[in-house]
């Protein structure tokens, strides 16, 4: 997969170059390209912002400067189009599944703004064009979208073929479609099996795959109920089995 990154502080993403995304792109498995966005600022102090129209607090980011970039970028493959992805707060969440989507794209292009965003005529041009979503990460406000970005390349990359040692551990991810979804995962333990007066729930040292499949739902349900409670209404009633009504 190949992966673009349009923004004003490219150093922001040196962790991609750590661990698991670091692994995946020395495999050549992820194409990580950086882009400075002021290299297509053309005045002397390569401005990327300006006041914003109809008034209002902060700044703007220009079209001007993205339009040549994102150009720039589009005629180096004309016979492959990216998938856009603007990070904005006001954007769409951003779940496993749409993590699962982008991660079964060729090409990923993100633009990540400081300010107060980028001139919406950017998104209207490119839209005629590409697939572009804006996506949000959560119910708060960061100063920039780089963060945004690293935490969607972490989500995606992980799930892209061979990245992951164990490709059973994306199956039972939190959230993944299937068994697990809406369901947050329960408790893990590994050795020793007492520690500090603490023991390993029994049923994990038995051996039974049945109990402890059965126990795993039964944690993941009762930890669902008691941090995200609004997760157990999206459960269908009809993915619930009997079992499952009494935890
Ligand atoms: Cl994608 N960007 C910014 N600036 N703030 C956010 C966000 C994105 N998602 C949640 N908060």
């Amino acid at each position: 997969m190949r992966v673009d990154i349009v923004s004003i502080f490219p150093e922001y993403f040196a962790p991609l170059e750590v661990s698991l995304i670091g692994k995946a792109r020395e495999r050549g498995i992820l194409d990580v390209r950086l882009h400075q966005l002021r290299d297509h600022a053309h005045d002397v102090h390569r401005t990327v912002d300006d006041t914003p129209y109809g008034g209002g607090p902060g700044m703007v980011m220009k079209p001007g400067p993205w339009g040549e970039a994102i150009d720039a970028l589009l005629a180096e493959d004309p016979a492959t189009l990216p998938r856009m992805i603007v990070p904005t707060p006001s954007g769409v969440p951003f779940t496993q599944r749409l993590a699962m989507e982008y991660a079964a794209e060729p090409w990923l292009l993100f633009t990540p703004a400081r300010y107060e965003g980028i001139d919406s005529r950017v998104t209207a041009e490119y839209g005629t064009r590409l697939r572009v979503d804006e996506v949000s990460i959560g119910d708060y406000v960061l100063a920039g979208g780089e963060v945004a970005v690293l935490v969607m390349i972490e989500a995606v990359g992980r799930l892209l073929p061979g990245v992951l040692g164990n490709a059973r551990s994306a199956v039972d991810d939190s959230f993944a479609p299937g068994a697990m979804e809406n369901l947050l995962e329960g408790p893990v333990y590994t050795k020793p099996p007492e520690w500090r007066g603490h023991e390993v729930p029994e049923v994990l040292l038995s051996g039974h795959h049945g109990r402890v499949a059965r126990w795993r739902r039964d944690e993941a349900l009762r930890r669902t109920a008691r941090n995200r409670p609004e997760l157990l209404a999206l459960i269908g009633t009809e993915s619930l089995d009997r079992r499952d009504r009494e935890v």
